[in-house]
């Protein structure tokens, strides 16, 4: 079954609600005060069976001082009704209202002109015109028009026909990835507690599912479900939805709160974002301006951190980030209306560009190439640019986030010019073979440096701007290849070998090192006797790299030997420990222990 829904728009007392009434039988000014004033506060909701589907109507308050609530209306309409008296014609409110449900990115849906019983059928095309002459700047302009009147009931056949039609009709795709439920009413329901109410968006939601209350992060189990006071097991998106829900109270949630799938949101102080403003609003924006944001059911105060700085004139474009006094939580794709605080007034739009943005200066230059990738949607350009940011290795879930897709989406396009360096992390291809050279170089530039040296300690490796991920990968890449080796905690060029550039007396004062320990068997002369001077030190470790030497270590006597490995070997092959034996002409309690590896000679002097 197909479903819709449209925001029912208009200037404050055109009509909007006595049309929807006409056209639904359901009053939607159920609030004592709207009924007392004549006047809609809060958005109202009702809905119409076609045969080819049902279309939820969003009564949205025509008065200028409840805009946070006709936005918060919006949320998840995809179709407009905009309502004109045929009396009156497009007036203030009329363009406000468009000119948001523009920045929300509803443009397409149906014009009705009622109140048709107070105006003569000879001025009808005179009045026509003139309403198409003020929508023609807008994208309005070419709607249907339908004239109609809730008190005589002319033309709300016509409309109803007309209204079928936007069932069928496609719009671009502006939704999240998973449900995602902005919540507009939550309320106690005797007998089964806490029920919330929203405009579905993004997946179905299904009875049982394991969702959370965001941004508080409360999870919570969906005990049942309704749309338009049916009880479901399944509500699809664009719809309705009355969610019953277990694990959380009515005091906990808040308006602007959001029912998601666990796991599927995270909230966040700081939304990068694109801003729009109005070609006619009378104010320019300055970098770190106070504005109201306007987005879901949400009503916030947001600092405006434009990039780069300065200010932002009318009808301009930029990115900024909008930080928020407390966490919220948006998904990427969303639009949002920015007003002035004081006096109010509609500046412009936003786009949600990074719902989980982190703290970021405004000169962040690789920030901005972020930013400006995430705005074409680009994978792999929002992989690369992300990939300076954080040294190679990128989060696949934060380029599913901004590139709007699933995880599954995102691999396939990052295609083969990526490899996966863990889980969720994915490097270039670029970025690898960058990180290998770094490797390759370091060791040449180690080995050259300390010739004697088996092996570079693997910490002065890597330069701090490469990430860990890339550099494990990297060097997993060159291991298996065979183009450096692991040596005790360190790693080596393949082809470098300290024994074929000794110095003729090196190799004589190393043959001479070794022979004093093989001969002194399992009695071995303390180092300090046997070395004597820098050179010597590097030699004996260099037998101890090579494993021709072999340190153990008592823990308790706090005491450092070194045997020659024959002898050890000899013992071992005798059926006499070695260890055992020092250990018993010593009165050592604890056995020896060479846990810290050869390199743990390093100390000997
Ligand atoms: N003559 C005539 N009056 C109408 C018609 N539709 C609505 N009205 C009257 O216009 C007034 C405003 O109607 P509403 O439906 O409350 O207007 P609204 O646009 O919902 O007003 P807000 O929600 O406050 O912006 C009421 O007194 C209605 O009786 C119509 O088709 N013909
Ligand atoms: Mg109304």
């Amino acid at each position: 079954m197909k479903t819709r829904c449209a925001l029912v728009i208009g200037h404050v007392d055109h009509g909007k609600t006595a049309l929807v009434r006409a056209l639904t039988g359901i009053e939607t000014d159920r609030l004592e005060e709207e009924k007392q004033r004549g006047l809609s506060i809060t958005a109202g909701y009702a809905h119409h069976a076609y045969p080819t589907g049902v279309l939820d109507f969003i009564d949205a308050p025509g008065h200028e001082d409840f805009i946070q609530a006709m936005v918060a209306g919006a949320t998840g309409a995809k179709s407009v009704l905009i309502v004109i008296s045929a009396a009156e014609g497009v007036r203030a409110q009329t363009l406000e209202h468009l000119c948001i449900a523009e920045l929300l990115g509803i443009t397409n849906g149906i014009i009705a002109v009622t109140k048709s019983d107070l105006l003569g059928a000879a001025a009808r095309p005179e009045q026509q015109a003139k309403i198409q002459h003020d929508l023609a700047h807008t994208p309005f302009a070419k709607l249907p028009v339908v004239w109609c009147s809730a008190q005589t009931g002319e033309g709300v056949d016509a409309l109803h026909a007309s209204l079928e039609t936007l069932l069928s009709q496609p719009v671009g795709s502006v939704g999240p990835i998973q449900s995602f439920l902005p919540i507009d009413r939550v309320f106690t329901l005797p007998g089964h507690g806490t029920v919330v109410t929203g405009t579905l968006s993004g997946q179905a939601l299904a009875v049982g599912s394991e969702a959370m209350i965001m941004p508080q992060g409360r999870p919570v189990s969906i005990r049942g479900l309704q749309s338009r006071g049916v009880t479901r097991d399944l509500i699809h998106p664009e719809e309705r939805t009355a969610a019953n829900l277990r694990g959380v109270s009515v005091s906990e949630i808040k308006r602007g709160s959001v029912l998601c799938i666990a796991g599927s949101a995270a909230a966040s102080h700081c939304i990068d974002a694109t801003i729009e403003l109005l070609p006619q609003s009378a104010h320019r924006v300055r970098h770190n301006e106070d504005v109201r944001v306007l987005f879901g059911t949400s009503s916030e105060v947001a600092s405006l951190r434009l990039y780069g700085g300065g200010q932002l004139g009318v009808g301009q474009t930029g990115l900024a980030q909008l930080r928020f006094k407390k966490p919220v939580v948006g998904f990427a794709g969303q639009r949002a209306v920015l007003r002035r605080l004081s006096p109010p007034s509609t500046l412009g739009g936003a786009v949600f560009l990074d719902p989980q943005a982190v703290s970021t200066r405004s000169s962040d230059a690789q920030r901005v190439s972020v930013l400006e990738a995430a705005q074409a949607r680009d994978a792999p350009a929002i992989a690369n640019a992300l990939a300076k940011a954080c040294g190679g290795a990128v989060c696949l879930s934060d380029v599913a986030r901004l590139a709007r897709l699933s995880s599954t989406a995102t691999r396939t396009l990052l295609g083969t010019g990526f490899d996966a360096l863990g889980s969720d992390f994915v490097g270039s291809h670029a970025d690898i073979d960058a990180c290998k050279s770094m490797i390759l170089d370091a060791l040449a530039s180690y080995h050259a440096r300390y010739p004697l040296h088996t092996a570079a300690p693997r910490t002065g490796i890597a330069r701090n701007t490469v990430a860990q991920a890339l550099l494990s990968y990297a060097e997993k890449a060159l291991l298996d290849t065979g183009s450096i080796r692991l040596r005790g905690a360190g790693l080596a060029l393949s082809n470098h070998d300290p024994l074929a550039l000794l110095t003729p007396q090196q190799s004589e004062r190393i043959a001479q090192i070794e022979n004093m320990f093989r001969t002194s068997d399992l009695s071995p002369p303390p180092t300090q006797s046997i070395i004597q001077d820098g050179a010597d030190h590097d030699l004996l470790e260099l037998c101890i790299d090579l494993g021709r030497l072999t340190v153990l270590r008592n823990v308790s006597l706090n005491q450092t030997l070194v045997f020659h490995t024959d002898a050890l070997s000899a013992a071992v092959t005798h059926g006499v420990c070695a260890a055992a034996k020092f250990h018993h002409r010593r009165g050592a309690h604890r056995p020896w222990d060479d846990s810290q590896g050869h390199r743990a000679c390093t100390g000997i002097s």
